[in-house]
């Protein structure tokens, strides 16, 4: 929706196979071991995850049409509503989800395990980012 409402072109690279639409591909998993989706794939072979980064990288590349603030106050609203949506909406969804649902018949152990899966992709994905990027010439000096 962000790059529509933008009017950027972008190629839209679906992350499953045709056959199985439900399930990220492996070739996506490989590369992305965090396995979330949206990922921006740059030209540098570097990428960017989480969709509210994501929108803030575009918007300060293609800063014609603004979406997050003309200005500081702008900004910071913007991240403001975006922050209590997430933490105060999404949180509070996902807990009484998490604690009233039927299929998770331990709620602490669930989410923890969760969590857990959660951070060891994340590491995990990291980790392969670093690696690769280390390899290429001057990300120190410009990262
Ligand atoms: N916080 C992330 C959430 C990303 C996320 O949860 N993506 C879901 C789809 S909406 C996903 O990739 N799920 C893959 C899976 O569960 O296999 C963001 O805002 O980008």
């Amino acid at each position: 929706m962000f790059v529509a409402e933008k009017g950027i072109d972008i190629e839209i690279v679906e992350a499953s196979d045709p056959g199985n639409p439900a399930e990220l591909s492996d070739a996506f998993c490989e590369r992305h071991p965090h396995r979330r989706v949206p990922i921006l794939e740059l030209d540098d072979g570097d990428w960017i995850g989480e969709a509210a980064a994501i929108c803030r990288y575009l918007e300060t590349i293609y800063p014609d049409n603004l979406f997050m603030g003309r200005n500081a106050k702008e900004a910071a609203r913007v991240e403001m509503w975006d922050r209590l949506a997430e933490w105060e909406g999404l949180m509070a969804v996902s807990e009484v989800f998490r604690n009233t649902h039927r299929l998770f018949v331990d709620p602490v152990l669930s989410a923890w395990l969760q969590a857990r899966t959660a951070v060891e992709r994340l590491v995990s994905s990291v980790a392969a980012r670093e690696r690769g990027a280390v390899g290429q010439s001057g990300y120190r000096d410009t990262h």
